[in-house]
């Protein structure tokens, strides 16, 4: 991409919190990614553990009878750390040169989760900011969320507050029960709803967006589902800010590690 073009991105996430890549995955990574999840979520291959797999609310609770394994998920957490192509796709250079363009030099994986949101029955995730939830420091993590299917306002796209992350951390001390999992989000009081914008995205484009910035994804309404892998990246001269000795190792994709950091 030419360095104009570069600058004006960049510039953007700086106002807005977050950016939009048209076509970043072609038609064939898609698909292998597509079939790696579909064979994970069907038990086809078992090298996820089970604990790394959320249900969705109305399966678990037997309201609803889905029809495979993988329309029966909510998501799927860190599929990086166990599944070799998501891990090749966590390293896609097209993808690390946006990440760097935002981060610099020095990447790592922070996490990463694949948001199955199934047809009909998908749940909303309501406002948050990522960093009520990562203890690193700074707040400073860009997450690349791709679209595997087409995601619409109807099956349920991320929607954004842009500006939201330059406001500080947010209370988040409103409890959000996701089936009988306790969780929490932002109270509507304290988001200017009069800017909040969709972002649809067609398959294989994605959204880069802040660890600050406040967004939600709607509930799946439609009869097609809304797949989405989530990857958040940080500089890997961050540091730990969680309890002492319960550090996660994090994998470096990018540039070089710094000793007594992330
Ligand atoms: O994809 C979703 O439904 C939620 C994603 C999200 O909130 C995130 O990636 O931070």
């Amino acid at each position: 991409m030419q360095r104009l073009a570069v600058e004006q991105r960049r510039k953007k996430f700086e106002k807005d919190g977050f950016i939009v890549v048209e076509d970043l995955l072609t038609p064939t990574e898609l698909r292998g990614l597509k079939r790696r999840v579909a064979q994970i979520g069907n038990g086809k291959l078992k090298h996820v553990p089970e604990d790394r797999f959320e249900v969705e609310p109305a399966v678990a609770s037997g309201k609803v009878k889905a029809k495979s394994g993988i329309e029966s998920l909510r998501k799927i957490n860190n599929l990086t750390d166990y599944d070799e192509v998501f891990l090749a796709t966590a390293k896609n250079p097209k993808i690390l040169d946006v990440v760097e363009e935002l981060l610099g030099p020095n990447i790592m994986v922070f996490g990463d989760q694949f948001f199955v949101k199934p047809a009909k029955i998908g749940v909303e995730k309501p406002y948050h900011q990522d960093h009520a939830y990562f203890f690193v420091e700074p707040k400073n993590i860009v997450t690349c969320w791709i679209a595997l299917e087409d995601a619409t306002v109807e099956n349920g796209c991320l929607h954004f507050i842009p500006g939201s992350h330059r406001v500080g951390l947010i209370d988040h001390s409103e409890k959000w029960m996701v089936g009988d999992r306790e969780d929490m989000q932002v109270p509507e009081s304290a988001i200017d709803l009069s800017k909040e914008v969709a972002a649809p995205l067609k398959s294989g484009s994605a959204s880069f967006h802040h660890s600050m910035i406040l967004h939600k994804s709607g509930p799946n309404k439609s009869p097609h589902p809304r797949w989405g892998w989530a990857i958040s990246y940080m500089s890997s001269d961050s540091t730990w800010a969680g309890p002492p000795g319960k550090k996660p190792k994090y994998r470096l994709v990018r540039g070089k590690a710094f000793r007594g950091k992330v």
